[in-house]
């Protein structure tokens, strides 16, 4: 199967997905009020719409392998030589999706041979289905995306994120205090998927994040990489859950020797 149809194949799974979590989202004041734990609903949907990717993975390519959040590393039947693995995060923003706020999305690559080649990220609440293909270009609603260019530092609007773990946060919180006044301003958008479609589209220039996974990435990674933009991590490493960081290059260097200098993996290892 060509990437190409890899990812009509990854489209349809993902809208078919995003259909089911706008059908099934709670209304908010359900979600909060109830005594259960509200981080208990979404997991509850997150598993639901991660199976039926993989039931739909499945029944068109039953030997693939499929990383999804939920469900760990399914390894396929045949590996080896062109052996596809789906990369599956169901919802991307988990906390937005609680609260109502826009930016989640249901995010889908897929690999061959250890690289992405494909990518669907489905904004559902925006109504934005972001794709790629490796060497094709990314594209929205038929228009070919490019990232931003040529914006320095001081001029750069910086998307970023935060960790779950409060140990973290507070390294975070003093790295960040050290890049809010060297840039025009920073977005906490809440979804690494959809932050990096936005460096992608130019709704913000750079983003930058500690602690993010192969599936939040793995497909918006490379829809900004095909709207012109540098991905990677500290140090010429490939980007990693220790940092990801992807802009235009150029501000990609810049926004790089700021964090670096600032030691951003200062904190417990990523998984601790
Ligand atoms: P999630 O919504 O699927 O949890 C938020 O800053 C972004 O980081 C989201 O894309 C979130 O994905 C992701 N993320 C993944 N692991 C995380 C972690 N341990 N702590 C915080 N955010 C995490
Ligand atoms: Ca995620």
């Amino acid at each position: 199967m060509l990437p190409d149809d890899l990812l009509a194949l990854a489209k349809d799974i993902a809208v078919e997905a995003g259909e089911l979590l706008l059908a099934k989202r709670p209304a908010r004041p359900e979600v909060i009020d109830t005594k259960s734990s509200p981080t208990d609903v979404v997991t509850a949907l997150d598993r639901e719409t991660e199976d039926l990717i993989r039931a739909r993975i499945k029944a068109v390519r039953p030997a693939d392998a499929i990383l999804g959040e939920e469900g760990g590393d399914v390894p396929g039947a045949v590996p080896g030589q062109g052996r596809v693995r789906w990369v599956v995060d169901p919802i991307d923003g988990t906390v937005n999706f609680l609260y109502g706020l826009p930016a989640w999305a249901i995010s889908i690559g897929v690999e061959v041979d250890g690289e992405i080649v494909a990518g669907v990220v489905n904004a559902v609440p925006m109504g934005e289905l972001y794709t790629a293909v490796k060497g094709g270009g990314a594209w929205l609603a038929g228009e070919r995306l490019h990232c931003n260019t040529g914006v320095p530092l001081d001029r750069a609007l910086i998307a970023t994120g935060f960790g779950y773990a409060a140990s973290r946060r507070v390294v975070q919180a003093e790295v960040l205090a050290q890049v809010l006044p060297r840039v025009r301003d920073i977005r906490r958008g809440g979804s690494c998927a959809v932050d990096l479609c936005s460096v992608a589209s130019g709704r913000v220039d750079g983003y930058y994040e500690r602690g993010t996974q192969y599936w939040d990435h793995a497909a918006g990674g490379l829809i900004a990489a095909e709207a012109g933009a540098r991905i990677g991590g500290l140090h010429g490493k490939p980007y990693n859950p220790e940092l990801t960081i992807c802009a235009a290059p150029g501000l990609f260097e810049e926004l790089h020797d700021l964090l670096a200098a600032l030691d951003p993996e200062r904190d417990a290892p990523t998984g601790a």
